[in-house]
């Protein structure tokens, strides 16, 4: 028996209506993703995690606007609104999603200089959160990826696991993008080639 995880990705406040760096349709996720945790034997969820003055924050780069680009010391660097502060209401799982069921609730992006889209490596590619021995200590070799966004945390994540030697689905209508200048279809494309399942629509 090939033992698996869902793994839900940053599903808070912020990424949903109403939120910092809302993602629309964010919430309309949420009772399918609900139903889908009720028949998971392990759940895992993963919170975006930033102190205030992040460097990811476009806030930190004057003149700088959010979507903006930089060059960071690790590569190019997209500039976000102020997000999923530590210990603010926007950075928050959504009220609505089960979250109790979570074994496992992982942060990232909580180094000041470092942003982390994957649940795996942060935006370095080289430094670890450290779920691929967590997965590896609790014998998950199959996972199975819902959250927000799409393009962005879902697929960085997704990237990361098959090349980690991990059997990896991404529940497209579990998903929202945020899309922006065509990352939906370039993540999509990554993804095929990689060889993660992709399984189920985008509206
Ligand atoms: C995300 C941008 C910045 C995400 C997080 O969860 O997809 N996107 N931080
Ligand atoms: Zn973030």
């Amino acid at each position: 028996m090939v033992r698996h995880a869902l793994i839900v990705v940053d599903v808070q406040n912020d990424f949903c209506p109403g939120g910092a760096l809302a993602v629309k349709g964010g919430d309309e996720i949420i009772p399918l993703l609900n139903a889908t945790i009720a028949e998971t034997d392990h759940v895992i969820m993963t919170q975006d995690w930033h102190p205030a003055g992040h460097s990811s924050f476009a806030s930190s780069h004057p003149p700088k606007s959010a979507f903006d680009n930089i060059m960071a010391s690790y590569g190019q660097q997209t500039l976000w609104p102020d997000h999923c502060v530590q210990g603010s209401k926007g950075a928050e799982i959504h009220p609505k999603l089960n979250w109790k069921r979570a074994e496992l609730v992982l942060r990232k992006g909580f180094r000041q200089g470092i942003d982390s889209y994957s649940a795996f490596f942060e935006n370095d590619r080289k430094t670890k959160t450290g779920l691929a021995g967590y997965l590896r200590d609790r014998d998950i070799q199959a996972i199975t990826l819902a959250g927000l966004a799409t393009d962005f945390c879902v697929a960085y994540s997704a990237l990361d696991a098959v090349a980690q030697g991990f059997q990896t689905r991404i529940r497209l209508d579990l998903t929202r993008a945020i899309d922006l200048d065509g990352s939906l279809d370039n993540m999509l494309n990554q993804m095929r080639a990689a060889g993660v399942e992709l399984v189920g629509n985008l509206p």
